[in-house]
């Protein structure tokens, strides 16, 4: 018999119902060195809200796969310039690319082969001759996990809001943006003001609950471009998009007064109202993550110096 119980069976599989009733647009990643493979998959996909992005080549794979950041790559085993393998182990080890489902796909019949082809970065491996309904649904299935995973991977548990990872990475992603479109960014550390305090006086869970709250005022306020990160404990930082320096110093100043109005209940239900300082730096003035980052600390810690409570550049 089945080492499961029929019930959990049976959720296992409305969850797998689930996937291919999502009709979300993802976006697949075919390399293949015969260019007939792109013009028939493309015609497949296209009814299923599928996009594709099509490669014959291995290096403008690579640069496709890091610039769209597809859902799944499908990759051929054998082509002239590069080994699927030898390709799936280029984007295995790039820590954008590292977890993103690669299927093989491949003529090869051999055990031995699709074994080895597995070992080294294969999430599966499927046959050229797979019917097209058939591989929509290993795709979207497969897409569905990948994002699923991704995002609980990116999010911070207490708050929801993206984890100290995923905002410092945002702040390389659209610092190369800014570079490149030749727009300001400003980036802002906020600090809770005396936090310590609403622990030892009202006990963790309620300093919890400050934290959430300040979380979900951030979250509600701020455009839906700008990205909005617990950095650390009480510390936050928020990434602001074509932004100036001063233009975000008066935006988050706005929030500084509001979060300072907001009556908040302890466990033990007594009300109590904080406030939190922050530094705000960015590009142009500064050019490196780092600096920012160092620059809006630097800030965080002149408005403390200053008595707490305000927002410095
Ligand atoms: P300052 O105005 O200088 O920022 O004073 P502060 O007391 O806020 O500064 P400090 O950094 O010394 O204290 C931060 C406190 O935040 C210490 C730590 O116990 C608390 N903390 C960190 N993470 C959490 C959390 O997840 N939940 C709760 N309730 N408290 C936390
Ligand atoms: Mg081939
Ligand atoms: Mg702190
Ligand atoms: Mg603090």
């Amino acid at each position: 018999t089945y080492p499961i119980d029929s019930a959990r069976l049976n959720t296992l599989l409305t969850g797998a119902r689930a996937y291919e009733c999502d009709d979300e647009q993802i976006t697949v990643l075919l390399v293949d060195d015969m260019a007939t493979a792109g013009m028939y998959w493309r015609k497949q996909f296209a009814r299923a809200n599928v996009r594709l992005l099509f490669e014959t080549r291995p290096q403008a794979a690579f640069d496709a796969a890091l610039a769209e950041q597809p859902d799944v790559i499908l990759l051929d085993l054998y082509m002239p310039e590069m080994d699927g393998v030898d390709l799936a182990r280029i984007f295995r080890e790039h820590p954008q690319l590292s977890d993103v489902p690669i299927l093989f796909m491949s003529t090869e019949e051999r055990d031995q082969h699709r074994l080895e082809a597995k070992l080294k970065g294969g999430d599966d491996f499927l046959n050229k001759s797979i019917a097209g309904d058939d591989l929509i649904r290993m795709v979207r299935y497969r897409a569905q996990r990948y994002r699923q995973a991704r995002a609980e991977r990116r999010t911070d548990s207490l708050t929801g809001l993206l984890n100290h990872r995923a905002i410092t990475s945002l702040v390389d992603s659209e610092l190369d943006r800014a570079i490149r479109q030749e727009l300001p960014l400003s980036v802002v550390m906020i600090d809770i003001d005396r936090f310590k305090s609403v622990n030892d006086t009202h006990g963790h869970p309620s300093g919890d609950r400050v934290i959430r709250r300040l979380s979900t005022l951030l979250n509600t306020r701020l455009r839906k471009y700008d990205g909005v990160g617990r950095y650390g404990g009480e510390e936050f930082m928020v990434v602001l998009p074509a932004t100036e320096i001063d233009a975000a110093v008066e935006l988050i100043d706005r929030l500084r007064e509001q979060f300072a109005d907001i009556a908040m209940t302890t466990e033990a239900g007594d009300t109590i109202h904080c406030q939190f300082s922050a530094g705000v730096a960015g590009y142009p003035e500064h050019i490196t993550p780092q600096e920012i980052i160092s620059a809006a600390d630097g800030a965080l810690y002149a408005a403390k110096q200053a008595g707490r409570n305000q927002v410095k550049a």
